[in-house]
């Protein structure tokens, strides 16, 4: 399959000839998830983002703000981010040939994120603060220097993300009543809907927080965001207003899952399921567990954003112990019997 661009160049801003930088995002797989059906009486389908090339849904956006950031002439790229942003920047950075810096929170990036962004040669920039400081500082320097902001305040993310919603249109016949997502910054959200709506398909659009960082839920910023999930640490959502506007006008709603919850969806879809997503991705699951869909809802879609390899500390402290074992016949029998 190509990449989104190619694949969907007539319904986003890049025209024939336009500079392409893609690495085949996109054309993710849409799973069943037989399980999850069985446990709450509906059909539940999961959208695997960690299938794309840097393991999360940032890519989509990235191929667009990347690629238009070459039309445009630019040099470097910058964004502040939770660390898939940073992760995805860093490879399509690489891929254009162009410099990338990334600032994320000190200490709070998972591991597998931080390796990327480094690996792929981006200035990885550690802020003794929290994302949204860091997001505000990235908009203070884009205003004083020619770097490209690639963060999804950049309108190109929004329209680069929404082809997953194309994506699950055609791969249902447009026959869906509700998405679950997680919502950080809230720019997936608002890009779900405007695909959603481009493609003529209104689902109730069900954006799930976690509890610690729940500005939406609360209705006001969180000064000092906390939460396992490390992506949506997030206590001022920069899309704010259009992802209130996509659940109200879709009959949704914005809802709190708590650390323990997001876990526990987590572990069940790596041991039910085969999927292994990373904490701040099962926050949709979780929310279709504990909150369920409302009223009149026969499918669902769940949107996984990231691969659970992100973040291989938090799996190895919520799964079980590796068995040790001595080289000889009788233990080993023992051990994978017993
Ligand atoms: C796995 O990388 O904000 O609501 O800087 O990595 O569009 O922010 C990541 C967000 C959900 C929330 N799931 O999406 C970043 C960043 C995962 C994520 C979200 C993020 P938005």
């Amino acid at each position: 399959m190509p990449g989104i661009i190619e694949r969907y160049r007539e319904r986003l801003p890049f025209a024939a000839g336009d500079p392409v930088v893609s690495l085949q995002e996109g054309s993710t797989p849409l799973v069943l998830a037989e399980r999850l059906s069985e446990e709450t009486g509906l059909e539940v389908w999961l959208k695997l983002e960690g299938a794309n090339p840097t393991g999360s849904f940032k890519d989509r956006g990235m191929t667009c703000a990347v690629s238009a950031a070459v039309r445009e002439g630019a040099r470097a790229v910058i964004c502040a981010s939770t660390g898939n942003t940073a992760a995805s920047a860093a490879a399509y950075s690489a891929k254009a040939g162009l410099r990338g810096a990334v600032i994320v929170p000190e200490g709070k990036i998972a591991t597998g994120k931080l390796a990327q962004a480094l690996m792929h040669g981006a200035r990885v920039v550690a802020l003794r603060g929290n994302f949204d400081e860091a997001l505000k500082l990235v908009r203070e320097v884009v205003s004083r220097h020619p770097i490209s902001l690639v963060n999804s305040v950049n309108d190109y993310r929004i329209e680069g993300q929404k082809t997953a919603a194309f994506e699950i249109v055609e791969a249902l016949a447009g026959e869906l009543q509700a998405l679950c997502i997680p919502v950080g910054n809230a720019g997936n959200i608002t890009a779900y809907w405007k695909g959603f709506r481009e493609a003529g398909v209104e689902p109730r659009m069900l954006g799930f927080q976690a509890a610690g960082a729940a500005p939406l839920v609360h209705g006001r910023p969180v000064e000092h965001p906390e939460t396992i999930a490390s992506a949506i640490r997030i206590g001022n959502p920069a899309r704010w207003e259009e992802a209130m506007d996509a659940m109200t006008s879709s009959g949704g709603a914005v809802k709190a899952v708590s650390d323990a919850e997001i876990l526990a969806a987590y572990r069940f879809l790596a041991a039910n399921e085969g999927v292994f997503c990373e904490p701040a991705s099962a926050a949709s699951v979780a929310g279709l567990l504990v909150h369920g869909v409302g009223e009149d809802v026969h499918r669902v879609v769940c949107v996984l954003t990231g691969h659970g390899l992100k973040d291989p500390q938090t799996a190895l402290e919520q799964a079980g112990a590796v068995v040790a074992c001595d080289p000889e016949l009788g233990a080993i029998e023992r051990a994978v019997l017993e």
